[in-house]
Formats: C-alpha cells, structure tokens, sequence
C-alpha cells in the first residue's frame, strides 16, 4: 500500500513541503488544471508538474483525474475526437512515468454534498448530505449546491440536464462500454491502469442516471474489456454511503482480482434514510470498520495507491472543504498505523 495525497497545485494552500512532513508519504495525486476538459494534456505540462513534486522528494504516480467531457456520456457524435484526444492525454501520461488515472463517468456532478461545513459536537465542521434537502430542489428552477462543478452558466446547466432526460442507464452503460474500448487498449499498450471512481453519493440523483453505484455495476464494468488495465478506485467513502455495499467484501471480490488500483480511504456516517456526513477516519467515528477494510486489502495483496480521502476542518484550518492539511495528515497516519499492525500480526484468518 503506497499511501498518498491530493494536492490541487501552487494555488493550494496545502504546500508539497508540509505534504512531506507526514509520516509515511509516498506520493501526490495531482492533475493538469490549466487544459480545458476534452483538450489533450501536453508533455511539457505533465513534465513541469512532475518536476515540482519531485524536487520536494515526493513521488508523482497517479493522477486524479483526467476528466471525461460530457460529449462523451451523452454519446454524440463530437465523441470520437474527445476520445481521440483522452487517449493521446493517456500517452502523453505515460510517457511521463504515470502508471494510475483515476476518472469517473457521472453525467454533469461529480460529488454532491448538501453542505461543506457542518458543525460537528466537537467543534470540527465537515461535508453533509441530506437527502431531503436534494429532493426538495426543484430542478427546472436551477440547481444551487456546493460541491460540484459551479462552472456551468444556469442556461447551459438547464440544457445540459434537458439533453440528459433522453439518456437512461442504459444508454448511458453503452457510452460507457464506447468509451472503454477506445481507451483501456491503448492504456494496455502504453502501462497504464485506469480506474474509475463511484458514484457519490451512490444513486441516482436529480433525475441523472448513475452507474456506478454498487458490486453489479463495478462488476459489469470490468467485465466489458476483461483486463488490468480496466479497473477501480476504491473509494469507501462514496460507496459506503449505500447502505447495500459492504466496501470490506468489495475489497476481497476486486482486490482480490487484482482490479483495485487506486484506494480512497475514509470514513461515513450513515443514517437510515440515506443522509451521510463525513467523519474522521477512525472506525469509531464512522458506520465503516476501517480496520476490517485495511485487513481486507492486506490480504488480497494489495500493493497499490490509497489516499486518506477528505478530512474535516479541524483546529481553525480554512482552505478548500474536504482538502485540509491537519484532519487527512491525521488519517493517513492512523490508516499507515493499521497497516502497519496487520503486516506485523494480522496474519491471514
Ligand atoms: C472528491 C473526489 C472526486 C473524484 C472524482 C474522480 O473529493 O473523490 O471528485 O476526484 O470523482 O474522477
């Protein structure tokens, strides 16, 4: 297990010296921001990004992410090219010693919270999902959430969505299945392993299909090009907010394929009616046993990337929610610690 951290580049106020402060960092996971999505990541700006994480004595293996244009799900014709330019991206990648991408395919938001900042009993402030509050919007009049790409100017969001009521599971599964039978060969030829995020939270939301929500959809994807190439990031946080995933026994099944290539460690509190918010990564804090799930890829051998995912805001940090030094410094420590113990005693029961 390689553990690492993600870092958003000069504008973060987390610096790559502090980043190799923690004990036990191996690496950054980072991405090229200045490249409109759809556009190819060039050489000399991958080589500069690698160049400054390596100068502060940190290794640059895996990018999150290269995202994928919404051209691509929707399935129209402009795809070709899009997917032209995401496999020379690939390349380029490559060429430059990266080995992980980690993606996702979830139609126009990513990640959705409700909140970015609630208050906690013990004074921290974390992300919150609420499920009646995102029921509650009506989406014709626009949506207004932190969270997600804000980007979008309202008519463009309103017609984005409309282009979407046409799109159902599965025809969004088919441009999926294009998509990755571009991709995951030239991924193959060049060694690199891609690996595609859930779903978060898991399930459908605002009407938008979403596919990968559990065990069914992440086996269906590895089945559609049957190779290395094509697999997971793991991430407990976003699956473990469906209460029908057992992320322990997801690792074991995938894992144990040897598909996991890119780990997101954290923990949720989850409540009956779907509402999460998100903890601090011990298993006492949370509704997922972390240390079950780190036995769980000790056993399965893994040897991959993991990062400790968001963090609270914790002792007065401000800076971009979920991103904070202190709360992910802390659980990268305490899910290094557990792995640690396992690869000492935790012998195979
Ligand atoms: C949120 C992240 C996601 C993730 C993308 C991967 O903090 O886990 O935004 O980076 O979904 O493409």
């Amino acid at each position: 297990m390689k553990m690492s951290f993600r870092w958003y580049g000069d504008s973060d106020p987390v610096t790559l010296d502090y980043i190799r402060q923690i004990p036990g960092m191996h690496g950054i996971v980072s991405a090229v921001y200045d490249v409109p999505v759809g556009e190819v990541w060039p050489v000399d700006k991958i080589q500069a990004l690698k160049a400054k994480i390596e100068a502060a004595g940190l290794a640059f293996d895996v990018i999150e992410s290269v995202p994928v244009h919404e051209d691509i799900k929707l399935g129209k014709p402009t795809r070709d090219r899009l997917i032209a330019n995401y496999q020379q991206s690939i390349r380029n990648l490559a060429a430059c010693g990266l080995k992980v991408i980690c993606y996702n395919f979830m139609p126009v938001f990513d990640w959705t919270r409700t909140t970015l900042a609630k208050k906690l009993a013990d004074g921290s402030s974390t992300l919150a999902f609420s499920t009646q509050e995102v029921e509650e919007i009506d989406v014709s009049k626009g949506i207004s959430l932190p969270g997600w790409d804000a980007s979008y100017k309202p008519d463009e969001l309103k017609a984005l969505l409309n282009e979407y009521s046409k799109i159902d599971e599965e025809k969004l599964w088919s441009h999926l299945e294009y998509f990755l039978k571009a991709i995951i060969p030239v991924a193959e030829e060049v060694g690199i392993q891609m690996a595609i995020h859930p779903d978060d939270p898991p399930r459908p939301i605002f009407g938008l299909p979403r596919i990968v929500k559990n065990r069914d959809d992440l086996a269906r994807i590895l089945k559609i090009v049957d190779t290395k190439a094509n697999g997971l990031t793991l991430c407990s946080g976003s699956l473990g907010a469906g209460p029908e995933n057992n992320v322990e026994a997801l690792v074991r099944e995938f894992g144990g394929m040897g598909r996991i290539h890119f780990a997101h460690l954290r923990n949720v509190k989850v409540s009956a009616n779907g509402d999460f918010e998100e903890t601090a990564h011990r298993s006492d804090c949370g509704s997922l046993d972390m240390a079950a799930i780190i036995k769980a890829y000790h056993d399965v051998g893994f040897t991959g990337y993991v990062r400790p995912d968001h963090g609270r805001m914790i002792w007065g940090e401000t800076g971009k929610p979920g991103y904070g030094l202190y709360d992910r410094a802390l659980g990268a420590v305490y899910l290094n610690g557990l792995w640690e113990a396992v690869d000492k005693f935790g012998a195979r029961r």
